[in-house]
């Protein structure tokens, strides 16, 4: 098919796959607006009549558009789970917001003109700057915003704020991956291979992932496998919906996972099984890692994982013995204070093996936001220009600072990561701009984290709903979402895709580019703040030019054309990258690089006053913070609210029938929340799903201690004590 034409905020490009078939149901393709995935998907605006897309009703607060499958797009073949086949429902006026709120003498929030508020953001601002410095100018950012978005949120915190005080929620989730990848093969991409390609390997480890639950329709690539004649082994704690269709599920204790991926290693080379070749031709530093791998012998790894000795061999049998095998791993491993080093030992398992850098083998890490990936690449984290370039590298600021019309000496170093952010509230950061995240309920150790937060002289939130954080803000700015927006996301795989506009939005919103666009303007940069996302992507190619994550030879017509397509992609001529490292890796020798490793403890491990272990994570029908989710009612019914997940001999220790309120105390607060026993959990370990505020707030508990490199808190472990609360009347 042709290229479209160009797209700009109400003229739509054409439609891929069958245009004729697709317009004639006045439907647009689109992108979910939720997970990693990015399922393909179609949207039409309700009330549309044939081949006329993009018109929009539902101004009494009904429908407004419908949610249909697209099954021609090859990631998730026209599957969608729950929150995907409602999401249109956020897109009526009545479940968001329509006008900007500011708040009044008297500490309420009440409507008010764009004018205004705009005002009031960039006096708030400017004046936190003019009495305590640029850098008490803080702005954080999300995963989920589009690549233009993500884009833009850097350069103006660099150039129209220009303050260092810049991270996103991102540091949260696959920050600890990130960092590990970089580490060994130079370069940081979710999967180095499409996600079809799970489907034809021998054997995959899941480590710490409930894609039944987080990714559902990638369940069917695991299945594919199974049918293919290949053994899939589940790393959890919990057996979760992705274990019970496992052949081999190993269920440690939270926190050891770096313990047992040594474990495996050290019996890889105990057996003789070391890839000998590959290791010599491909890699670096095996010598100094292997004291490491060694002192982790069976038995001592058996003890501080739980898992039995014959199990780790089945599962170092059922990997090496794979023609081509894969180690993927989720928020279970990375979300700990060693979380980095976690991943290190996993993939030098698969370096030690030979199982990286060849057709259907390899490590890749499940990403999760919607643009986990690509909200990782353009510049809204601390240390990091577009490009996934480094704020620290003089040849990277130049570059950036040239396509940006500044002096490289006016761009900013390197600020805080995410939870130090956070921190510094009220304290060295007084004035923040929140865009895409909801901290309030989210970040670690969230009650310290919302007492910052009130702390602050003022916050200015953009969000599409009155999310807990945005309730708390100075000015609430409410934006257009995802249907009624054209962007690109960078999908897990490392996939661009296009997001295109298919409803108009409600009046009395603007989109993020416009904010930031008035924003500008209002703060004395007149240019090189276009609202029109296909501009900003225009800037966003010429910024990635040469660098790690280059996608200068992408444009909104490729990605449509051939849905989506894989960087690095260098000028109009690459077909795009969708395998990584077959041939040499992104490193400066071309080689991957072992990490030498140790096990070590969790920060916090139980102890006699908090005895057991608390994990946290996700449901199939809530996401992340349960901003958008929780007003979604059909969602809302599957999973009403929080619980505590924890095995019945542990109920019964604890004298607690289903159903009855728990209250779980660790050392930053306490939370209350109804008992749901299953023998699928460890009877030392409870887990709380995240969704929630309120006294079931999970984030309540959790510790922030934070990794020495990725800066990731430790989500998955902490210290708990339990006992039935009183009944609530
Ligand atoms: N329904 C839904 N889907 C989502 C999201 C959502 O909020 N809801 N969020 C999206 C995002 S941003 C992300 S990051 C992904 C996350 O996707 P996942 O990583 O699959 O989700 P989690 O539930 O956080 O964690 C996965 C598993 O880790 C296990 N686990 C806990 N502690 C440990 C440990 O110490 N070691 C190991 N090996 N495992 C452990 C938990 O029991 C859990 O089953 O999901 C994406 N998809
Ligand atoms: N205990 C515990 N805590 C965790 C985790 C865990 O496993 N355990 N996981 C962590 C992980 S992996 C993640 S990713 C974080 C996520 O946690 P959050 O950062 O809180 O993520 P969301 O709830 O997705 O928040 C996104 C907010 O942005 C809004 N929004 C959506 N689209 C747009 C847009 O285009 N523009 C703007 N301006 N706003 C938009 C939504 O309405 C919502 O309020 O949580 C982390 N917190
Ligand atoms: S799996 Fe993720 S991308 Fe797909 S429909 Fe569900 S939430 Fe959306
Ligand atoms: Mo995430």
């Amino acid at each position: 098919m042709s290229a479209p034409a160009a797209a700009g905020p109400t003229a739509d490009p054409a439609v891929p796959g069958d245009p004729a078939a697709v317009a004639s149901l006045g439907a647009v393709d689109t992108h979910c607006p939720y997970c990693a995935l990015q399922c393909g998907m179609r949207v039409r605006a309700a009330g549309v009549a044939d081949g006329d897309a993009g018109g929009r009703t539902g101004g009494d607060g009904g429908a407004v558009a419908e949610v249909l499958e697209r099954p021609e797009f090859p990631v998730n073949r026209g599957a969608l789970c729950g929150k995907g086949r409602t999401a249109a429902q956020l897109l009526a006026p009545a479940a968001r917001l329509t006008a900007p709120l500011v708040r009044d003498a008297d500490g309420v929030l009440r409507p008010a003109g764009w004018d205004e508020a705009l005002d009031r953001v960039a006096d708030g601002l400017r004046r936190v700057a003019a009495a305590h410095g640029r850098d008490a100018v803080g702005v954080f950012g999300g995963g989920g915003l589009t690549n233009e978005k993500a884009y833009a949120l850097g350069k103006f915190a660099r150039v129209v704020l220009r303050t260092s005080q810049i991270d996103y929620n991102g540091r949260f989730c696959m920050s600890s991956a990130a960092v590990a990848h970089q580490r060994a093969f130079g370069l940081d991409r979710g999967l180095p291979f499409p996600l079809a390609d799970v489907a034809r390997t021998g054997c995959v480890i899941l480590v710490g992932s409930n894609l039944a639950d987080t990714m559902p329709p990638a369940l069917r690539y695991l299945t594919e496998l199974r049918e293919n004649g290949g053994t899939l082994i589940v790393v959890d704690p919990r057996r979760t919906r992705t274990a019970e269709q496992a052949d081999l599920h190993l269920q440690p204790r939270p926190g050891t996972d770096l313990a047992l991926a040594l474990g495996l290693l050290h019996l890889v080379v105990a057996e003789g099984r070391v890839d000998q070749e590959f290791v010599a031709r491909r890699t670096s530093g095996w010598r100094e890692t292997l004291p490491g791998v060694m002192a982790h012998w069976p038995e001592l790894v058996e003890r501080i994982t739980g898992v039995p000795v014959p199990r780790l061999r089945e599962a170092v049998a059922l990997f090496c013995d794979a023609p081509a095998s894969m180690v993927l791993t989720a928020r279970g491993p990375e979300q700990q204070a060693k979380g980095t080093d976690t991943v290190s030992a996993w993939i030098n398992l698969c370096l030690a093996t030979g199982r990286s850098g060849r057709p259907l083998s390899g490590y890749g890490c499940l990403t999760g936001q919607g643009n986990g990936q690509g909200g990782r690449e353009h510049g809204q984290k601390a240390d990091q220009l577009p490009g996934y370039r480094k704020l620290d590298d003089p040849a990277a600021r130049a570059h950036v600072a040239a396509v940006w019309g500044v002096d490289p000496d006016d761009l900013p170093g390197p600020g805080r990561s995410a939870y130090e952010l956070l921190d510094a509230l009220g304290r060295d950061v007084r004035g923040l701009l929140l865009m895409g995240s909801n901290p309030v309920v989210s970040a670690p150790r969230a009650a310290h984290v919302a007492a910052r937060i009130e702390a602050l002289d003022f916050l200015a939130v953009c969000d599409v709903v009155l999310s807990e954080t945005a309730a708390l803000a100075d000015v609430v700015l409410p934006v257009t979402q995802w249907a009624e927006e054209t962007g690109t996301t960078t999908n897990l795989e490392g996939r661009v895709l296009l997001r295109r506009r298919a409803v108009d939005p409600p009046p009395g919103v603007r989109s993020d580019l416009q904010v930031l666009a008035e924003l500008a303007r209002r703060l004395g940069v007149a240019r090189g703040f276009p609202a029109d996302p296909e501009e900003v992507f225009a800037e966003l190619r010429r910024a990635s030019a040469g660098g790690p994550a280059d996608y200068s030879g992408i444009s909104y017509g490729r990605i449509a054309a051939e849905d989506g397509v894989f960087w690095p992609c260098a000028g109009p001529d690459s077909p795009g990258t969708p395998r990584l490292f077959l041939d040499r890796y992104a490193t400066p020798d071309g080689r991957a690089r072992f990490t030498p490793v140790q096990h070590r403890p969790s920060a916090e491990e139980p102890s006699p006053e908090y005895p057991y272990y608390l994990t946290t994570g996700r449901v199939l029908a809530q996401y992340q913070s349960g901003a958008q989710t929780r007003r979604v009612p059909e969602l809302n019914a599957a999973e009403p609210g929080p619980f505590v997940q924890l095995h019945p001999r542990l109920a019964v220790r604890l004298g607690v029938a289903e159903g009855e309120p728990v209250e779980v105390t660790s050392r930053r607060g306490r939370a209350v929340a109804p008992a749901r026993i299953s023998p699928s959990i460890r009877p030392d370990t409870v887990f709380m799903p995240f969704h929630w505020p309120g006294e079931g707030r999970a984030n309540t508990l959790t510790n922030p201690a934070l990794d020495p490199a990725s800066r990731m808190p430790e989500f998955k472990v902490c210290a708990v004590r339990l006992r039935r609360a009183a009944p609530t009347v």
